[in-house]
């Protein structure tokens, strides 16, 4: 199984482009661990990221009642806690470099991670991440890759994309081409496919990008991050940027899907469950994170979005055919996965307007 967690890279051993969160700044501990046995969580997060069976499960084991609503990300997930100041919901999803954006911002809630009785399950390797160094917010839940799948019964081998040059200039097989909802997602492939690093604040490559971005866009069919796996598999787009446990999804329904690791290189991401600074239900918020820690109800969530999480003892009860997919287990030769980095608010700005510029 050694495998399966090669993408495991060590979150710690990478720096925080804008440096780690003012310690000082930041609301202290909320306490100890109180386990609730009545009461309700409102979770929000990402699209088709969370199994209905969990949530009965939660609520027949601890007896507390799990809402869900959905965000497509994590700047969408940002606007809705800017715009309540951290309130509304109970624990959510967010990136890595989403994580140290809003503990910047005071949105998060300094619930001291390493107090809760589960903390212990969650593998070294994933603790102390650069994005929360004392795991004071957050703990981690999947993670994975972005590239790119491409049905190969539709385009020729010839054709066969390897790297983002060929996603950002498909073949004509490939026809309207599937993009995700993601400003940071696609601006950072798009810098990748020129040979620029990302969060880069040098204008010739910006402009770059966003030159890359206008001659691709009547290339695109639709620009959303919901529904791909039903998309991907009914056949209605033949190429698309996607999550790698998407594209194991789609691979399940449709063998002829390939899911391409780009020769220059991708990003790896790490989502997270954290308790925003305005929760109401802070005791039930952290009774479900550490339930979601125990490796049974990790790996449950695992088989069913199809990614990896960093939680001992949940490889071990990941079905065979995740197990079996390179779309999860990269090759073994290939060391271009990069943690995603918090780019400076300047650079994020700047992201910003290529991308609304792109969508308009
Ligand atoms: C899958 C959601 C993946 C989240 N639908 C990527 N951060």
């Amino acid at each position: 199984m050694a495998a399966v967690i090669a993408l495991a890279l060590p979150l710690a051993a990478c720096s925080g482009g804008v440096g780690a969160v003012d310690e000082a700044s930041t609301s202290s501990a909320s306490g100890k661990y109180v386990e609730a046995s009545s009461g309700e969580v409102h979770l929000y997060t990402w699209s088709d990221y969370f199994p209905d069976s969990l949530a009965k499960k939660f609520k027949e084991d601890t007896g507390i009642s799990l809402s869900i609503d959905y965000f497509d990300s994590n700047e969408t997930l940002q606007g809705k806690l800017q715009a309540t100041g951290g309130a509304g919901y109970d624990v959510v999803v967010p990136s890595d470099y989403m994580v140290q954006m809003l503990a910047d911002e005071h949105l998060l809630l300094n619930f001291d991670a390493t107090s809760l009785p589960n903390f212990k399950n969650i593998e070294t390797s994933f603790r102390k991440p650069y994005y929360d160094k004392k795991n004071a917010y957050s703990v981690p839940y999947m993670y994975g890759t972005t590239g790119f799948a491409y049905d190969s019964s539709k385009i020729d081998a010839a054709d066969a994309p390897t790297s983002w040059k060929d996603f950002f200039n498909p073949p004509s097989s490939a026809g309207p081409i599937q993009l995700l909802a993601d400003q940071t997602d696609v601006i950072n492939a798009a810098l990748r496919s020129i040979g620029a690093e990302p969060c880069t604040s040098d204008p010739s490559e910006l402009q770059a990008v966003q030159d890359l971005l206008t001659s691709f866009k009547s290339k695109v069919g639709v620009i959303s991050s919901d529904n791909i796996v039903d998309r991907l598999s009914a056949g209605e787009e033949a190429m698309g940027m996607i999550w790698n446990g998407d594209a194991h999804r789609v691979k399940e329904n449709l063998s002829s899907m390939v899911y391409v690791y780009p020769e220059e290189g991708l990003t790896r991401f790490e989502d997270n469950l954290v308790i925003p600074s305005g929760a109401k239900n802070v005791d039930q918020a952290k009774t479900f994170i550490n339930w979601m820690l125990e490796p049974e109800h990790m790996a449950e969530a695992s088989n069913y979005t199809g990614f990896n999480s960093g939680i001992t003892g949940v490889d071990e009860l990941l079905s065979d055919s995740m197990k079996n997919d390179p779309a999860i287990v990269p090759p073994s030769d290939y060391d271009k996965a990069e943690v995603v980095q918090t780019c400076s608010n300047d650079v994020v700005n700047k992201y910003t307007k290529i991308w609304e510029s792109f969508k308009s």
